[in-house]
């Protein structure tokens, strides 16, 4: 909400912080309808003040001249602006005939990391491939997140039921594989890691990290510990081995909800994975492992973490589960100090209605229904790998891509082989990109769409709050009125639905609109006629995101019910509270949030038991020399925020780190170009020498490689930095979830002659 200062013409007003997870309150200062100045909203009773300079650069976002604010139709190999109505009936003229000869296989869709920050994006793009039936939808999820998606699922029956540290009653904290004090948090929405870090320490609690490299969060924690990349798996064996082996086992409160716990003890409770076997394969002491599994049963509040390090590997599932199994067999799972489930006010599966009659029974997580055409890779919550994608556009047969629709991606940087990539993009029949740049992957569309500044939508958290330190619910209303004639993202996605479906571009889109929402009413309430009506009659008559946000708040866990709960929330009421409303600290929800067919926590799940032979037999192989890992940094933003001036001045990012020995054994000095290989392909990066490394392992940031032709991020391609993923192999992977392998990657770096 907006209020009006000294000067009529300056406002004050708020908006949730669409760029990373830690989802950020934002005042911002605007005079003469310009923003002037963003700093932390403090009475945000969520995030209480804090900020990181990419929300600053809010700012630079909404006022960038290389930000694209008018369709893009490529004429003759050249982009030209064109209008709305052009763009949609370019891909009318263009799309559907492809749909007609190759069925919606033909059709790819790709959904970037901003997808899930925007809500016209999150709530709408997914009903486009509904509508097209294709089952080639990729995403960065396989990228990032899926493995503790794929391994959450199968334990508690949801797929974003993914506990997180209870970090305000927590006494230990081990972080691995994560470097929360620079990504501010990931799968955990928690605001100021910082500060809540250090008081955790203050109040006499420690926090241990284990990363290869000497992180900002390992450079605050009390102790620190590296790891050979990949490594993550074994770590966690040796510590369940341990658990078992010296009788440290203490279910507590959720002993009674527990399913396979004899299975996995005897599993894992053999000579094989003892600490004593793993400790070569993870570089970790046995010793240091047995006594983190000391102490995370001997502390009563713990907590162990992990995040991208972890996932990006080729175990990452089966580590993925082994962290919580860790915090299962200590005592700590929907513990307060341990790891929770937070209750979101809206959207999430585990607070809906499971299978009837029942408390915490689902339907559970099933995975490849079906398997992507070339490699045979299964799908998982509905997605193909995106390493497949190349591959699925250049081999010729039926159910061949023809056609791509990307949403908020950069795939060419930010997934492995951009190069190949490159080349199968160009052999498409037809792309279109609703993206707000034109860069590195949607210089090659046909049609960019562009969506809005963030400060021209409205704004609800869809995904976070599913993995929030503390329940809450917010809402920022649009910060200025949309650019004229220009439409929201749902908008534009309600329109490409009515392409593909055969309704046409020129559908009434109010209309559409209604029909859809008719569908959705009865997904969530059911169809019985005076359930409908008394939301229809309740719900006001809003539209887009925000009649489904007042759906599902209404309908949620502390929703008014559509009447019937007169102190239940509701968009009004999330609205009128300009600081956001708190809903508490998280409270253990064992066993009323399993969605599992059981209704147990499922300790032992059949696919990733049976991944541990597989692991098994990767101890014995000898570790390379050298290998590379990617690390992020608080001034940038995976790919897409390097033309945003507040981020991209000070000393060059993109640099290689590499440990002080690494470097002298190939004569490359510090601030020296050297080249790094791998996979028969190689790119040249900026040495930075340094002891934060662990020896063997090289540093370098993601999303990077601005040098390509045909972009149009100006300030980008000053300091294009070189692209980690171009020397990754699209089709290494983790066979369980699909995700590409970006960790732990052997390199060979050699200097260059200066
Ligand atoms: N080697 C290596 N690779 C990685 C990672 C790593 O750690 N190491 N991390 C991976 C992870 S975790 C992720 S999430 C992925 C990210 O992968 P992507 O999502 O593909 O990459 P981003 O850089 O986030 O690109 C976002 C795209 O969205 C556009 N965009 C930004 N805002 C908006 C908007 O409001 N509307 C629309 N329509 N478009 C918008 C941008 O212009 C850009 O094209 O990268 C992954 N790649
Ligand atoms: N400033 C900033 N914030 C961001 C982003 C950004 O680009 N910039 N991206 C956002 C996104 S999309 C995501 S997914 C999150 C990710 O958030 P995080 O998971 O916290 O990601 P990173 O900061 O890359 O931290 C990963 C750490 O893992 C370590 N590591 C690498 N390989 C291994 C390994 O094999 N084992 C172990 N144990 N550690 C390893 C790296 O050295 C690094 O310190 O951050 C989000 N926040
Ligand atoms: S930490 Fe920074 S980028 Fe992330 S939400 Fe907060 S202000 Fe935005
Ligand atoms: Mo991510």
């Amino acid at each position: 909400m907006s209020s009006v200062l000294a000067a009529t013409n300056t406002r004050v007003a708020h908006r949730i912080c669409p760029f990373c997870e830690a989802c950020c309150g934002l005042e911002l200062t605007i005079e003469n309808e310009k923003v002037i100045s963003v700093r932390g909203h403090d009475a945000d009773v969520f995030s209480k003040g804090y900020i990181c300079p990419k929300g600053v650069a809010i700012k630079n976002l909404h006022d960038d001249p290389d930000r694209l604010r008018v369709p893009l139709i490529k004429r003759d190999g050249k982009f030209v602006e064109a209008s709305w109505d052009e763009a949609f009936a370019e891909i009318e003229r263009r799309l559907p005939p492809l749909v007609a000869t190759g069925g919606g296989d033909a059709v790819a869709m790709t959904f970037g990391n901003p997808a899930a920050h925007k809500i016209g994006l999150l709530l709408y793009g997914g009903r486009v491939a509904k509508a097209l039936k294709t089952r080639n939808v990729f995403s960065a999820s396989t990228l990032d997140q899926m493995p503790k998606q794929l391994s959450s699922g199968l334990m508690f029956g949801a797929w974003l039921s993914i506990p997180v540290p209870d970090i305000e009653r927590c006494d230990l904290l081990i972080v691995l594989g994560a470097n929360p004090v620079a990504s501010n948090g990931s799968l955990w929405t928690v605001p100021d890691f910082r500060g809540k870090a250090k008081a955790l320490k203050a109040r006499g609690g420690r926090m241990v990290v284990i990363d290869p490299r000497r992180s900002e969060t390992a450079e605050m924690a009390n102790a620190h510990h590296t790891i050979r990349p990949g490594g993550d798996v074994f770590l966690l064996l040796g510590m369940v081995h341990t658990l078992f082996a010296e009788k440290l086992v203490t279910l507590g409160t959720v002993g009674e909800h527990i399913a396979g716990f004899s299975e996995l003890e005897s599993t894992i409770n053999v000579a094989q994975f003892s600490a004593e076997s793993v400790a070569g394969r993870c570089g970790i002491a046995p010793e240091v492992i047995r006594q983190l599994a000391r102490d995370m049963a001997g502390t009563k509040r713990a907590a162990l973490y992990s995040r991208i390090g972890t996932c990006t590997q080729e175990f990452g599932t089966t580590g993925s589960w082994l962290v919580d199994v860790v915090n299962t067999l200590t005592g700590h799972l929907d513990s307060p100090g341990g790891v929770m489930f937070p209750k979101p006010a809206a959207f999430a599966v585990n607070t809906q209605a499971g299978k009837p009659g029942t408390i915490g029974v689902g339907k559970g997580v099933v995975v490849g229904r079906h398997r992507s055409r070339v490699s045979n890779a299964p799908e998982v919550y509905g997605e193909l790998p995106i390493g497949c994608l190349a591959e699925e556009i250049q081999t010729p047969g039926v159910g061949q891509v023809r056609a791509l629709i990307t949403i908020a991606s950069n795939p060419v940087l930010s997934s492995p082989n951009g190069q190949r990539l490159t080349e199968a993009l160009e052999q498409l029949d037809f792309m279109v990109s609703l993206d707000i740049y034109l860069n590195e992957t949607t210089r090659h569309a046909d049609v960019i769409l562009p969506g809005r500044s963030p400060l021209e939508d409205p704004h609800f958290d869809v995904a976070f709050p599913q993995f929030s330190f503390r329940n809450h619910a917010r809402y920022s209303p649009p910060v200025f009125e949309p650019t004229p004639g220009q439409p929201a993202e749902w908008e534009i996605l309600l329109r490409l639905e009515a392409i593909v479906t055969g309704r046409g571009a020129q559908v009434d889109l109010e209309a559409f609109e209604d029909e859809r929402f008719a569908a959705d009413l009865e997904r969530q309430i059911g169809s019985a006629a005076d359930a409908v009506q008394l939301a229809l009659a309740t719900v006001p008559l809003r539209r887009g995101p925000d009649r489904l946000i007042d759906l599902a708040l209404r309908g949620g866990p502390y929703g008014d019910q559509f009447g019937r709960k007169a102190d239940g929330i509701s968009l009004n009421k999330v609205q009128a509270a300009a600081d956001g409303i708190d809903l508490g600290e998280l409270m253990p929800r064992i066993p009323e949030m399993l969605r599992t067919p059981s209704g147990k926590v499922e300790l032992a799940p059949p696919i990733l038991m049976a991944d541990l032979a597989r692991a098994a037999a990767k101890l014995l192989q000898p570790a390379p020399d050298l290998v590379i890992v990617g690390r992020r940094q608080i001034r940038s933003n995976n790919s897409w925020m390097h033309n945003l001036p507040i981020l991209s001045k000070g000393p060059f990012r993109c640099t290689a780190l590499v440990h002080p020995l690494d470097a002298a054994k190939r004569g490359i000095a510090d601030g020296a170009r050297a080249k790094v290989s791998a996979n028969s392909r190689s790119i040249e990066v900026q040495v930075e020498v340094s002891d934060e490394m662990m020896q063997g392992v090289v540093s370098l940031p993601h999303g990077w490689g601005h040098d390509v032709p045909g972009t149009g991020q100006r300030i980008a391609s000053e300091r294009p930095g070189a692209n980690l993923n171009a020397l990754f192999d699209e089709n290494w992977r983790d066979p369980l979830s699909g995700n590409s392998v970006l960790s732990g990657v052997p390199i060979e770096l050699t200097a260059i002659a200066p």
